[in-house]
Parts: C-alpha cells; structure tokens; sequence
C-alpha cells in the first residue's frame, strides 16, 4: 500500500489542521513570488500580502519564499495562492487543535494490547484482544508470567519498559501543566464518562501493564516481545510465545521513576492505586540502590526485536531519585538526585534514550522544598535549549527548529521534543515567548515542510496514510488508523525499502517516504504522538 500526496501542483504548504485566529499564520512557496492572496473556498480573495523571500533553506535545498498572513483571523475555510499555485484547504478558526488533538490522543487506544477493541470505541478499526498468553522469562524459560496489556510500542507489537515510561511522562507532564485543555478531553474510550479525566484513563492502561513487568525483588523487565518481529498480521493473529526479557537498570529507574510521577497524579481520584504505585516505584527504587552499577541491556542472541539501547543510566537514576523526592519529601533522595546530576550536565533532554529533562521538570515544577540555585540551574538548562532552538527555527525557511543532525529516525520526535522544550521555557518564565516557535513546530509537522505533507494520519488534505503500523497494512481498509504520528525524514535511511525509494544525496528534509514498509522513516510509536500531544496542549492552553 502506498499513497501518493499528490503536492505537485499545490506546492504552497500550510498546516493542514488550521490556525486558532491568534495564531502565527505563515505559508511556505518553494518557488518566487511577490504577492500571494487568501481566497475562501468561493474564490473571493480575502487578504493579500507580499512574499518574504528567505533565500536557500539549507535542509531541504529550497529556496523558499513565505507568506505571513497571522494578521488575517476571520474564522472560514481557505487556501493560499499564488502564481497559479495553491495551497492545500485549510481552517482558521477556534477550536480548530480540538480534532487533531482527539485523534493524537485516541492513538494510544488504538494501539491497546490484551483488550477487544469494540466497534463502538474503534469503529471500523475494531479487532479482537490480542497477546493475551504467558510470557516466559528469556533466560529461565520456566518462569512465566502474565503480562498481558499496555500499548503496542509502534508498528511492531512489542512493548518495551522505557518507551514506555518516555510516553507515559510526556502525557503526564502535560496533563499536570495543561489540565484545563487535558481533563475536558473527551476521548470515547471505555472508560470515558467516568469521574476519572479521559487521557488519565488512558494512560492507566499503559500503568498498569508496567506495574506487572517488574520482577519481584523490584528490577524491571526490559521488555516484552516475541523473538523476532511479527509478519503482518493483525495483533490478534500474531501468535507467537511472548518472553520477558532480562532486567535492566534503565528500565527499573524509568519504572521508579513513571510510577512515582502516577502516584502523584491518580491520588486524588484513587488512593488506592496510587498507593500501588508509591509502592512498586519504592521497591524499583531500592533495586537501584542494591544495584548501583549501570546494568546494560542488549538483545540476546536469537532476539530481534527492538533494543532500546542507552550508553548509561545516569540521568534514568537522576529521573527517578527527582520523582521520589517529589512523592515523598525525602531528603536523601535530594541527596541521590544532587549525586546522579553530577555524572552528567545538563540533563535536558525528553525522550526514551536520555530522561533527565523529566527529572529537571519534576523538580521545577513539583511543590516539595527545593533549593533556589538548583532551581534556577535547572531552569537555565532548558532556557539555553530553548534559545539555540529558536536560532535554529530562524535559520530554516520552513521554520523547523532542527540542524541537519536532527533529521534521524523519528525526526518528527525531535522537532516536538524542541516545540515541549519552548513550552517548558514558557511555563517556567511566565512568558509566551515561545508560543509562536511552538505554533511553527506544529506547522511543518502538519504540512509546512517541503514535501507539503501532514505527518499525521487522517488529519490534513495531503497526509500520510501508509505508515508502518501493521494492523492498518492488514485491514484492509483504505484510510489508515487516524492520529498516527509517523516518524518523518531521516537522512540515513536504515530499512531496504527506504534504500531503494531514497536517492542518494537527498537532502535532510527530504528523505521520507510515506510507504509502510520504510520503518526507518514512516513508522509511528507511542513516544512520537506523546510530546505532540504535550505541544499541542500547550498551543490549546494559549490560543483561544
Ligand atoms: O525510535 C527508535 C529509534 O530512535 C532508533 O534509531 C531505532 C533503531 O534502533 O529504533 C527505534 O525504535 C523502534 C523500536 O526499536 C521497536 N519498535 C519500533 C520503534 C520505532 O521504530
Ligand atoms: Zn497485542
């Protein structure tokens, strides 16, 4: 399967999901004009304005042209042109974030494992309950344990413990920051209408599978897979023995460290599960302490699943050691966090492979007792990201906060990991400084790149639609799961399908496919939806 954006003709790019009327408003031309017009879908010409030329976008090798049209805030159905040309239709309007957050949200339930996705939650992407049988330690086969539930990591259907706590500490940080956008949202999961906040119901499902991959003297199961991938075929059709795979200490910080963040935030809606989590993050916790050396984990022999490889566990350790000083005030956890933060500084980073940013957003943002100096330390780490960021967005036509570097497998978690840390800047200084850098973000992700795409599924007029993601390549249905965040454009394809689509010599930018079989470029994971849907809480939380 693969589908074609048909962006030829249309090469004005603009997000797809529209602009909020107070939004930075830019569209991008890879071609020279002077004048461009904002028509409405009659064909009257609404707004017009001069083109800015930026010169030779050194990522994509285009050189652009951009057309700002932020003062025009009439809400309606428009598109851009220009020369002939034109842009995809696309809203400006309030609430216009409200469905794209819905489907980016929804995502994780589409991805639930051990559970009968119901036509009336998943409609026609409904199947039956899937990986439901006993897991058996990798290396005592007979150990066995019941593991069943969580999310599917991504296009495959494993499910790994860090990854896992990466996502769940995303969507988290941004409940806690942005409940007014966050504990409204209406998902139509089944356990929506509860007095429990959709998203918090969501994210339990994964918490609750994570509880259960811990052994019993606290370390944490790495991961739990097959031994290889699966062919493609629907979840409930892949049938092979599922293993647990052995402990590693970055997996046992990051389960530490996700649960005592849950403790926290379920305990006014349910004392008693957030006392099992304080408890299983304690005894993680003291596996740590027993355990002090960097237990490293590589795939066995015969496994060929996903690594999820880190060179240390030093900021995994500073995460958790943060995250228990939260829950519990106690100061010798202060005490392990000062220490874990010395291996290494600054430790602001947000995804699966480096944690420490959560462990400077937990201390920045927590109410227990804290040291100013740290404080400020830890808030400078993300203000001097934040400002190398935006010299970044400013250097790129498009507006993507990313030097060539940046454009790796799953790029797009990147460029939302920058958008998060603008955010954080924000929310630490009082400032919406960055909210037009977080806006811009958000745009090349839903189509002002030049390939003119929107990254998500089922969002946007020209949109990726043929990630890999196996149930969608196997259902037979045309219109791919919606909400999906694919990975995006990496300038070192990794997969034999992107080898051969990718000519050598693409430039950063461009080096994506949209075909399902190019997993080093279109394949969609739990932690790539879960900072855009930070972001965008963000966006929602300022733009009405
Ligand atoms: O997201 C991961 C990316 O950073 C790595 O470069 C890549 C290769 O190791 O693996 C990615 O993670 C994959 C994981 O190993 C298995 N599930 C699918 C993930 C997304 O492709
Ligand atoms: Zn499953």
């Amino acid at each position: 399967m693969q589908y074609k954006a048909d962006n030829s003709a249309k090469a004005i790019f603009v997000n797809q999901a529209g602009y909020a009327p107070d939004a930075v408003k830019v569209a991008v031309m890879p071609f020279p004009c002077e004048e461009f017009r904002l028509e409405n879908l009659q064909g009257e010409v609404c707004f017009t304005g001069k083109a800015r030329h930026f010169g030779l976008d050194t990522n994509s090798q285009d050189e652009v042209w951009q057309a700002d049209f932020t003062q025009w805030n009439q809400p309606g159905q428009y598109r851009i042109t220009a020369c002939g040309k034109r842009s995809a239709v696309f809203s400006i309007g309030e609430d216009v974030y409200l469905p794209l957050m819905k489907d980016i949200t929804r995502a994780f339930y589409f991805l639930r494992c051990g559970q009968d996705l119901l036509p009336e939650h998943a409609g026609e992407y409904c199947h039956k309950a899937c990986h439901r049988t006993r897991a058996k330690e990798w290396e005592n086969h007979d150990v066995e344990k019941e593991v069943f539930g969580g999310w599917h990591d991504a296009g495959d259907y494993g499910r790994y413990v860090t990854a896992a706590a990466c996502a769940l500490s995303h969507l988290l940080y941004a409940y806690i920051l942005y409940p007014e956008v966050l504990s409204s949202l209406e998902m139509n999961i089944p356990e929506s209408g509860s007095a429990v906040p959709d998203i918090l119901s969501e994210c339990r499902y994964e918490l609750e599978w994570i509880i259960k991959m811990q052994r019993e003297d606290g370390g944490a199961y790495h991961k739990e897979t097959t031994a290889q991938h699966a062919p493609f075929v629907m979840p409930e059709d892949d049938l092979g023995q599922l293993y647990l795979l052995p402990v590693s200490s970055m997996a046992t910080a990051d389960l530490a460290a996700i649960c005592a963040l849950a403790s926290r935030v379920y305990r006014p809606f349910d004392a008693d599960f957030a006392d099992t989590l304080a408890k299983t993050a304690l005894l993680s916790y003291c596996w740590l302490k027993k355990n002090p050396d960097f237990l490293d984990f590589r795939n066995p022999e015969g496994c060929g699943t996903g690594g999820y490889y880190e060179r240390d566990d030093y900021s995994n350790r500073f995460w958790a050691a943060a995250e228990m000083y939260a829950l519990t005030g106690e100061k010798h956890y202060h005490d392990d966090m000062v220490a874990a933060m010395k291996k290494r500084f600054p430790l602001s980073q947000l995804g699966y492979g480096d944690v420490g940013g959560f462990g400077l957003m937990c201390y920045i943002f927590s109410d227990c007792e804290k040291d100013p100096q740290l404080v400020e330390r830890f808030k400078d780490a993300f203000r001097s990201d934040a400002q190398r960021f935006e010299k970044l967005m400013d250097d790129c036509g498009y507006g993507a906060a990313m030097h060539a570097g940046d454009y790796i497998w799953g790029s797009n978690m990147v460029l939302m990991k920058h958008a998060m840390t603008f955010a954080i800047a924000d929310r630490m200084d009082d400032k919406d400084r960055y909210l037009p850098a977080v806006c811009r973000q958000m745009d090349y992700l839903m189509g002002v790149n030049p390939l003119g795409i929107s990254y998500v599924t089922g969002n946007g007029e020209y949109r990726c639609n043929a990630p890999h993601l196996r149930p969608s390549s196997c259902d037979g249905i045309d219109e791919c799961i919606p909400g999906m965040v694919c990975g995006g454009p990496n300038r070192r394809p990794a997969d034999a399908d992107a080898v051969k689509l990718i000519p050598e010599g693409t430039p950063p930018m461009k080096c994506f496919a949209d075909h399902d079989g190019c997993y080093s470029l279109n394949e969609i994971t739990i932690y790539w939806n879960s900072p855009t849907v930070f972001a965008l809480a963000y966006m929602m939380s300022k733009l009405k």
